[in-house]
């Protein structure tokens, strides 16, 4: 009996055992880095997530979702084991099996069609050792063409803009430290409160030291409420109001001449632009009131120091590049940037959307942003991939490019790992048909997404708590993630997939590593006098802080761009004067108003993760619509009905929340939930010329409620 007693009290000692995680946060670009205690307690397990108060970006904080993180990658419905699809249903494989049927596949498609019939599609969730990993998978194993990412929908018209006016796109040109010496800051389409809670923190330091903070945004978001001035900005003509901003400084003679002269091109061309258009017009067109444009040009230009913030409200339009652009000006014209508390920020969204641009998931990229159409770039990555220059495939198409391409027959195989595109992309009814028609399509997920139930083959990765790898965050820091959880089931890491999958290609050389760091070092090589040169980065140097790139040496990091001048060829920063400016757009008598989208604080791009995090989930269950009381009454809907949201292109299905924190001729609604509350069925694809990055933020919508009173009622019974 009383062995019996121990043999008890020892079982239960052994299985309440806490142990310690260090980890980072998975979702956004602030990669806030975490203590998760895990405590086993009989046959339970209770999760704590501690933020790091040594943590230099996060200074010590964690948002509502990098608290519950963890509940996802514990969830029941992550897939452990490799799934093939047999008469409609999932059925488990062995991973051998999986991996040989998908190459051989893939060979036999290649041989018939082509290597370019298969296309590869990455995200900005993998670690730069990944998204490395998938560039060269693409182009050495695959050697196809075809390869892009998400961040084609995130970061493209930022990036796009900052190569052109500065020679190099790193989201921030200075650290998060300097925000708060900053006297003016203009937030562009940005809701950094809700989307990177815990950098709010700086902005407010900013204002306690007597900086005023002045946001652009249709609606009155938590971000919003903060400001000094809030501009509510008509969707999509945040370049016009910027060429606004310029027109007054430039007319007040507040320019910095000295700059200007020393440092950049083609100020001339400003002044035809300015002349063509009427402050009129762009108070007219932009929505914002003649007085405010001259108050926001002036606090700007006359403060000491200042800096300007771009995010996805500005940039996911036709034209964003052109929107970045005019923004880029007004730094330019007042001599902002370069110095401490002076410059940009494109506020990078993913948690490696700023590493996973820079190392070639990108139709036109190589490793340490090398072009891929350059010879000088494709000889050097070439060398260190072991093949030769001509065996390089050109550059591919964007990411909702492909899907065109798979309509048309083109493309037959995809292969998607870390990313949601029928939810994500733009016209997604569409992108499901074309999915439909693919001979092959591998998804590598945690979890059967909407993408993954078309999927033939659906291969489980290790999520953030399992794997290793460095992330570039928001500042362009490379910080280092460690992953000490046991992988479940027989998930693996996408890094050992890609490795499996290149050997059963027949392509063994160069896709066999040990641990992530290998790849790493693999990275620092082959972006060596890149622009984004990590060379100076080593595994042991960023364990602690992190390092800024670029760093060709070690101990040799660049915490403050454009000091000394900028990327371009010629040293010089570029000014850019649009050919022509956006004029009032009529309205559409049977689509009357504006639709846009973005996110909400408790989920996480296409809510994949999100909405399997109980407590992350419970906030928010189902999609809505915001609409403005007045919009609403004239429309005949109440609060909480459900509405049918109609554009040319199609319609998804939400629950109306009437506030007054928005336009009146506007609606907004998350893009975090697919099926018929999809917000991507009413977007059509217009793609910016210049990055194609797709116009997410507005599209002209009627709204009708779907069911009639009564029915209405039961439905809000049911789901109250
Ligand atoms: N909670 C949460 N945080 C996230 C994410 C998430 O899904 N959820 N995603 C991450 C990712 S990948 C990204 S890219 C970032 C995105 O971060 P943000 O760009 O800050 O997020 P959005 O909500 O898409 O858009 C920002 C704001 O733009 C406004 N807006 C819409 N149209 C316009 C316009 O034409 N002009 C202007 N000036 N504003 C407009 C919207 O009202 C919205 O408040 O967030 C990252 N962080
Ligand atoms: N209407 C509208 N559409 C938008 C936007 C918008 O504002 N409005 N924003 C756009 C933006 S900014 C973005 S970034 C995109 C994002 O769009 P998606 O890329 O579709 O978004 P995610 O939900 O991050 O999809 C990631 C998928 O990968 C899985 N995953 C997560 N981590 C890993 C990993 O480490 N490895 C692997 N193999 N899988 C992983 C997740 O479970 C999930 O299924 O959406 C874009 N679409
Ligand atoms: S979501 Fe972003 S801000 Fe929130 S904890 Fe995660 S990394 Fe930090
Ligand atoms: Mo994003």
């Amino acid at each position: 009996m009383h062995d019996l007693v121990q043999y008890f009290r020892e079982k239960q000692l052994e299985n309440s055992t806490e142990t310690t995680l260090k980890t980072r946060c998975p979702y956004c670009s602030m990669q806030c880095s975490m203590e998760l205690i895990e405590e086993r307690v009989i046959t339970r397990n209770r999760f704590k997530a501690k933020p790091n108060k040594l943590d230099p970006t996060s200074e010590g904080r964690l948002c509502i979702k990098g608290l519950f993180a963890h509940q996802h990658a514990i969830n029941d419905e992550r897939i452990q084991y490799p799934l093939m699809k047999l008469d409609g249903e999932f059925v488990r494989v062995p991973w051998e099996l999986s991996i040989e049927m998908i190459a051989n596949h893939m060979k036999s498609l290649q041989k018939e069609y082509g290597n370019d019939s298969i296309a590869v599609y990455g995200g900005g969730s993998l670690t730069n050792e990944e998204a490395y990993l998938l560039g060269k998978f693409a182009r050495v194993a695959l050697k196809t063409k075809y390869i892009d990412y998400n961040g084609r929908f995130c970061m493209s018209a930022a990036a796009s803009a900052a190569n052109a006016c500065f020679g190099l796109d790193r989201g921030m040109t200075n650290p998060l430290s300097e925000i708060e010496g900053a006297k003016c800051i203009i937030l562009a389409g940005t809701n950094l409160a809700e989307c990177q809670p815990t950098m709010l923190p700086y902005f407010k330091r900013a204002k306690k030291n007597g900086g005023k903070l002045i946001v652009i945004d249709p609606r009155e978001t938590l971000t919003a409420k903060q400001a000094d001035i809030h501009v509510k900005i008509t969707p999509g003509t945040d370049g016009l109001f910027a060429v606004g901003l310029l027109k007054v400084i430039v007319e007040d003679r507040l320019v910095d001449h000295n700059f200007i002269v020393e440092k950049t091109n083609g100020f001339s061309e400003i002044y035809n632009m300015l002349e063509q258009i009427s402050y009129h017009t762009i108070a007219q067109v932009t929505g914002v009131a003649i007085e405010t444009i001259y108050d926001v040009a002036r606090m700007f230009a006359k403060a000491e120091t200042g800096m300007i913030f771009t995010a996805r409200g500005v940039e996911q339009h036709a034209n964003g590049h052109e929107n970045v652009r005019h923004f880029l000006n007004i730094l330019l014209a007042t001599g902002k940037v370069g110095k401490y508390a002076c410059g940009y920020g494109a506020i990078t969204g993913q948690g490696n959307g700023q590493g996973g641009r820079e190392h070639g998931q990108k139709a036109d990229q190589l490793p340490g942003y090398r072009s891929i159409e350059t010879e000088e770039d494709r000889e050097y990555i070439a060398s260190i991939w072991g093949v030769t220059a001509d065996e390089l495939p050109r550059k591919g198409v964007s990411a909702y490019e492909l899907f065109e391409k798979i309509d048309r027959g083109e493309i037959k195989a995809l292969f998607i790992m870390g990313s949601n595109p029928l939810v994500s992309n733009p016209n997604s009814v569409f992108v499901e048909q074309a999915l439909k028609k693919l001979d092959l399509l591998v998804v590598v997920d945690m979890f059967v997404s909407e993408t993954a139930r078309h999927s033939h083959f659906l291969l489980p990765c290790t999520s953030y708590l399992e794997d290793e790898g460095t992330m570039t965050n928001l500042e362009g820091r490379v910080v280092h993630r460690q992953a000490e959880r046991k992988s479940p089931g027989e998930t693996k890491h996408d890094w050992k997939i890609l490795c499996d999958l290149a050997e059963a290609l027949g392509v063994q050389q160069g896709f066999s590593y040990d641990n992530s760091e290998e790849i790493f070092n693999e990275l620092r090589v082959a972006s060596k006098g890149g622009k984004a040169d990590y060379y100076g980065i080593s595994y042991e140097a960023i364990k602690a802080e992190g390092v800024f790139w670029p760093c060709p040496e070690a101990g040799q990091e660049t915490v403050r761009l454009f000091e000394k001048g900028f990327y371009t060829k010629d040293g010089r920063a570029n000014f850019f004067a649009a050919e022509q400016l956006p004029t009032v757009e009529p309205i559409l008598a049977n689509f009357p108003l504006l639709l846009t989208t973005g996110r909400l604080m408790e989920h996480y791009l296409s809510g994949v993760q999100t909405r399997r995090s109980k407590q992350l989930a419970q906030r928010c269950l189902e999609a809505y619509v915001e609409i403005h009381p007045r919009t609403a009454d004239h429309f005949h809907i109440m609060d909480g009905e459900l509405v049918r949201v109609s554009s040319l292109n199609g319609s998804a299905i939400f629950k109306a929340k009437v506030t007054e924190q928005i336009r009146e001729d506007i609606l907004f609604a998350p893009f975090h939930w697919g099926d018929l509350q999809g917000v991507n069925r009413i977007f059509p694809a217009l793609l910016d010329p210049y990055c194609s990055m797709p116009q997410f933020k507005k599209v002209a919508v009627k709204i009708d409620p779907i069911l009639n009173r009564e029915q209405n009622r039961d439905y809000q019974s049911i789901t109250r």
